[in-house]
């Protein structure tokens, strides 16, 4: 009974902050063979001011905040601790420089497959939402190769 209790707070507890963090356009690289580290691009709007302050996703070891930094004429990678997003201004990870990424993948990311992240936003009022992201893979191109290189030097 107390256990059910405890379910039925969390559920009101994730209902009172339900809608104000909305993600789309979530996708994910096929990895190449061999290729253990992964990456997911998103967009994350919300009604008020937040930070996207945790990643985990459900294939792989662990996530982290990435954003790309030009360093000694090349283009590295280093994580971030969290990432803005204005109150009602879509945060395009990609277009801002940003990536996830997913470390130590526990299978390979096939193209036509969904991988799943679970995200944690702190909004502006103090409160955290989790949003379940499921991101579709699209098959491995040319600019993923070089993105793949780089991510190898970091890593
Ligand atoms: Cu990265």
């Amino acid at each position: 009974m107390k256990r059910i209790l405890g379910m039925l707070v969390m559920l009101v507890a994730v209902q009172a902050n339900a809608g104000e963090v909305t993600v789309s356009d979530a996708w994910s690289r096929a990895t190449a063979p061999g290729q253990d580290n992964g990456m997911m691009q998103l967009v994350i709007s919300s009604k008020q001011a937040a930070k996207l302050v945790g990643v985990t996703s459900m294939d792989a070891k662990t996530a982290e905040m990435h954003t790309m930094v030009h360093e000694n004429g090349m283009m590295m990678m280093r994580q971030v601790e969290s990432i803005d997003v204005a109150a009602g201004k879509p945060m395009d990870l990609g277009a801002a420089g940003y990536h996830l990424m997913l470390i130590g993948l526990k299978h390979p990311l096939k193209a036509g497959e969904m991988t799943e992240v679970l995200l944690t936003l702190r909004l502006a009022n103090g409160k955290e939402e989790q949003v379940s992201v499921k991101a579709k893979i699209k098959s491995l191109t040319g600019s993923a190769q070089h993105m793949d290189m780089n991510m190898d030097m970091h890593h």
